[in-house]
């Protein structure tokens, strides 16, 4: 049987997403969306990532959050525009909210890149298109190396996976081998970076994909 209401929901989705694609396109504007479970690491890499770019290009960011304004506030202390969205009950931001947000961020400033950070979720926000030219999957080795086989659509839509708190690795047992096995798997090509966000460790080549994304190469 066909599922009319959720294929309407996703057809006015998929048209949002196509308007913020083209807004993005005529600004020559790189919007990555990143996504992984709550924790992760998304808003410390976030911090991070600002440090090492953010005297040189037009940053800002797009917070996505259920309830408060905590992440926003921490970006807001990196001096970038940040721009809040609360979606109350909803476990991903779709592409109708993100407008808004390009919109109320736009008004003032053209931006080089824009980072969403969506809400912490592995699964919903990766069904949904939200316009931008990459998803970035962000996983924790605290979380275990199981969840990229439990939750393959992210991993597999990635265009490239951060697997982050590697000074903790040695806490855990979150196996190096058998996480990039299982992302080859669903994912043959984008590439892996092992970071750690507070010790702001092997940064530097995921600073030099973003570059190389922004400059179309
Ligand atoms: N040691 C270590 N801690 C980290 C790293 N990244 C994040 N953390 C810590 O992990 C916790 C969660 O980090 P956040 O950046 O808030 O995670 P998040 O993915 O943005 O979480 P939500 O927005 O709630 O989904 C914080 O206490 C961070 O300081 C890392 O690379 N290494
Ligand atoms: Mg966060």
């Amino acid at each position: 049987m066909e599922i009319k209401v959720m294929n309407k929901v996703l057809a006015a989705n998929d048209a949002w997403a196509q308007e913020n694609r083209s807004v993005l396109k005529a600004g020559n504007v790189l919007m990555v969306n990143l996504i992984g479970s709550p924790g992760a690491g998304k808003t410390a890499l976030l911090e991070a990532t600002l440090d090492l770019i953010k005297d040189k290009y037009k940053v800002s960011v797009i917070e996505g959050d259920i309830a408060t304004t905590k992440d926003a506030e921490r970006i807001q202390k990196k001096g970038v525009a940040v721009c809040q969205i609360n979606t109350g009950t909803a476990c991903h931001l779709d592409a109708n909210l993100v407008n808004a947000a390009i919109k109320d961020l736009s008004v003032s400033t053209v931006f080089d890149i824009i980072f969403v950070e969506n809400i912490g979720n592995l699964v919903c926000p990766a069904e949904f298109d939200i316009g931008e030219a990459a998803k970035i999957a962000v996983l924790s080795v605290t979380e275990g190396d199981d969840k990229i086989e439990k939750y393959p659509l992210l991993f597999s839509e990635a265009k490239a996976l951060l697997i982050t708190k590697m000074s903790m690795h040695h806490l855990t047992n979150f196996n190096m081998d058998e996480a990039e096995k299982a992302f080859r798997k669903l994912n043959p090509a984008a590439p892996i970076f092992k970071v750690d966000n507070l010790k702001s460790d092997g940064l530097a080549p995921w600073v030099a994909f973003l570059l190389a994304m922004k400059n179309g190469k």
